[in-house]
């Protein structure tokens, strides 16, 4: 199995080893179970959880069904192929370029009314589609019985009823997908009756490309030039006929490897489209109001001839818990009650486990130090890699894993209950005040996780405004690798006041976020925020035992990665840093150097040169603040007890020291991938830098206030 999130906007190309293969996309609207069903079917681990837009690339991946290798694409979800954000353009673009062998459409059977409007524009592109009928397990529960015959009949196309998340009906799935994508199964989609202006409208435009010598989707460029859809029309006016799905019948006869835009039609095709607008326009009503509404109209009949409520609707549950959980009052208390949970779960659930890896570390360290003594090995290879390699790593897995996975867990249970877009929902109107929408919290609670799943998840805010405070911002949210060693600093210099301190911390993270968006809408993005429109979904029973175990498989083989390829060699270069010349005093070391170097850099917070040369040391990675500061305060000698620096600065700082730190520590710059993350997704290098600016300027400004604040009341002490 392969998977990896795809580039976009990119041509889709597929390698010779795919084209031998049969390709199946995942289409569908948001939040219907795409990536649990491409999990499934492929053994991947792609982001899943209950509110809509967790997916903003494409997926792929590979399995093998009766000895065929089949090429999985898991699209975003999108609402309809008049797509609007990046990531609906994408599922788009797959569909138009019909780069699959068959679409399987997955529709939520609790809400097929709506999700047929994305399945009809789907049929009308190609006929190579199998419905996949989701969540029948909830359709069951909410009392509805669906005749998945009539509705078959009615599509034209074959429909698998299936429960993804629990594996249920994937066989006849695949089988059936399979046999349309090889001509087994012959399908004849149901075709949307527009009504006889639209119609008679279509076949003129239709006639009209034929008679140029154009080919391919002409029914469905001609809608789409009624509708006036401005990326179709812009490509159909240029003469990007691929772009549109179309080919020139002279190309399909001479061979024509490298569509380009056809200079030469494109006047042809400016009238053609200035044509379609006006017979659009002219329409009473209007070409696109009209063919929304017939869309509806045919899905409407569908679910009557198909399903049938055995049992009035009821969406009490839901409805009694919104009720609560988005009240203007009482969803406050709720959602600090419930972050306070969590950490606080988190910082007392961490500590044993904890210790325990310490102690095994310490362990390990200790034994390879005495056999490599044993075996006269040179001072360097023990030092690297006992102090350096096994310390290093050590301490970042010792003080990251436990923390990250009992956080990630109690998150994952939040997210798949569906209380996340809840928050989304009530920060809305605090968002506003600040110049910004509720989206920006989806990016915030992403950031959590990894400040880069933040930056790309900005890609579910269609207002680019919006989108780019989203992504500037992201840094100021404390993530995983923060998290995990700021829990243990917390702990080890706060003592009996670690919850209080660390929930300030993530209080102060959230009013930097807060305070960076106000300052920037007020200057650099001057202008209205977008509307928030972002489905509430159902609250869904999460699945305890899974999702305990997808957290502990994904964080603990991340925490792995993340110290072997970017912790590892980091401390190794810094231990060097502290080790030359060899029985050289600290002072005259490189990082003794440095320390003096950098030493003025701290004086307006009062933080010594060895504190802000740790810091710079965690550049690469944040989590690797603890061997940092083992390193720059010369206690290289007793690295292999990571203990022994806590204590040490437990001992050393006093409480404004220690938090004003801390503060520092918890905001101050995006680590280098996450710049680098930043550049992907804008492009710009002026974003990019400002990516860096915002946060340090943010962390600074804060910082400086604290410590003043402290002086002030005395804590210096
Ligand atoms: N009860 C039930 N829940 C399901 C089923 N399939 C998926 N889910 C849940 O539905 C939610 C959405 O699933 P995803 O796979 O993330 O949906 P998606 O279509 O990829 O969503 P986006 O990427 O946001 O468009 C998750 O909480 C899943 O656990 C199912 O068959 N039954
Ligand atoms: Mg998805």
């Amino acid at each position: 199995m392969t998977c990896h999130p795809a580039q976009s906007p990119q041509p889709i190309t597929r390698s010779p080893h795919q084209e031998a293969m049969l390709t199946i996309a995942l289409a569908g609207n948001p939040n219907v179970g795409k990536s649990t069903l491409f999990n499934a079917l492929t053994g991947s681990r792609q982001h899943t959880g209950n509110w809509p837009g967790k997916t903003v690339e494409r997926a792929e991946g590979t399995f093998f069904f009766n000895g065929q290798e089949v090429h999985v694409v898991d699209l975003p979800g999108t609402y309809s192929l008049a797509a609007q954000s990046p990531e609906e353009v994408i599922a788009r673009d797959f569909i138009v370029q019909g780069s699959a062998d068959v679409v399987i459409d997955i529709v939520d059977a609790t809400n097929l009314e709506r999700n047929l409007n994305l399945t009809l524009q789907v049929l009308e592109l190609t006929d190579r589609v199998v419905i996949a009928l989701n969540l029948m397990d909830e359709a069951e529960r909410e009392g509805l019985q669906i005749d998945v015959e009539a509705l078959e009949e009615g599509l034209g196309v074959p429909v698998i009823p299936i429960v993804a998340r629990e594996g249920k009906g994937l066989t006849e799935l695949i089988q059936a997908a399979l046999a349309v994508a090889q001509g087994r199964r012959e399908t004849h989609p149901v075709r949307v009756d527009y009504g006889l202006a639209i119609e008679r409208s279509l076949t003129l435009l239709e006639q009209e490309l034929q008679a140029l010598g154009i080919n391919g989707h002409a029914r469905w460029v001609a809608l789409k030039l009624l509708e006036d859809d401005p990326e179709i029309t812009t490509a159909f006016r240029a003469g990007d006929l691929s772009a549109c799905c179309l080919r020139r019948e002279r190309d399909l006869l001479f061979g024509n490897p490298t569509p380009v835009p056809n200079v030469e039609l494109a006047p042809h095709l400016n009238a053609l489209a200035d044509r379609a607008r006006t017979m659009g326009e002219a329409m009473q009503p209007d070409a696109k109001v009209e063919i929304v509404r017939r869309r509806y109209e045919l899905a409407d009949r569908l679910v009557r001839r198909a399903v049938r409520r055995t049992r009035p609707a009821h969406h009490v549950l839901t409805e009694r818990l919104d009720r609560i959980l988005t009240h203007k009052v009482w969803s406050w208390p709720i959602m600090l009650a419930m972050l306070a949970l969590v950490f606080w779960i988190t910082i007392e659930g961490a500590n044993i486990p904890s210790d325990m890896l310490a102690v095994g570390f310490d362990w390990l360290a200790h034994t390879t130090r005495q056999v490599l003594t044993a075996l006269n090995a040179p001072w360097w290879v023990t030092g690297a890699l006992v102090d350096g390699l096994i310390v290093g790593t050590g301490a970042v897995i010792s003080v990251m894993l436990p923390p990250m996975v009992i956080f990630f867990t109690a998150f994952a249970l939040l997210e798949d209950l569906g209380f996340l877009p809840r928050v989304a929902f009530n920060l809305d109107r605090v968002m506003r005040v600040v110049g910004s929408q509720g989206k920006q919290c989806l990016v915030c609670t992403m950031s959590y996780g990894c400040n880069i799943t933040g930056i790309m998840s900005a890609r579910i805010i269609d207002n680019e405004k919006d989108r780019l405070v989203s992504i500037l911002t992201a840094p100021l949210i404390i993530c995983n690798g923060r998290f995990g060693a700021g829990v243990v600093l917390v702990i080890i210099l706060f003592g009996d006041q670690a919850l209080p301190v660390m929930l300030s911390l993530v209080g102060l993270s959230l009013l930097a976020v807060f305070l960076a968006t106000f300052v920037l809408n007020q200057t650099l993005f001057r202008g209205e925020p977008g509307g928030f429109v972002l489905e509430l979904p159902p609250y869904r029973r999460p699945q305890w035992g899974r999702v305990i175990w997808r957290t502990l498989r994904d964080k603990v083989g991340h925490t792995m990665m993340r110290a072997v390829q970017i912790a590892a060699p980091t401390v190794l270069i810094i231990w060097l840093l502290g080790n030359i010349p060899h029985g050289a005093p600290f002072e005259q070391t490189p990082i003794g150097w440095l320390v003096r170097l950098v030493e003025p850099l701290g004086r307006p917070w009062n933080l010594s040169g060895e504190a802000i040369l740790a810091l710079i040391f965690t550049l690469p990675a944040k989590e690797i603040v603890v061997p940092s500061l083992a390193m720059t305060y010369g206690l290289q000698s007793s690295l292999a007890d990571s203990q022994t620096v806590l204590d040490y600065l437990a001992a050393h700082w006093n409480f404004l020291t220690a938090y004003t730190f801390m503060v520092f520590y918890m905001l101050y710059l995006p680590c280098l991938v996450t710049t680098w993350a930043t550049w992907k997704e804008t492009r710009s290098l002026k974003w990019t830098v400002l990516g860096i600016v915002v946060p340090f300027l943010t962390a600074a400004s804060i910082t400086t206030v604290i410590y003043r604040l402290g002086l002030a009341l005395g804590l210096a002490t």
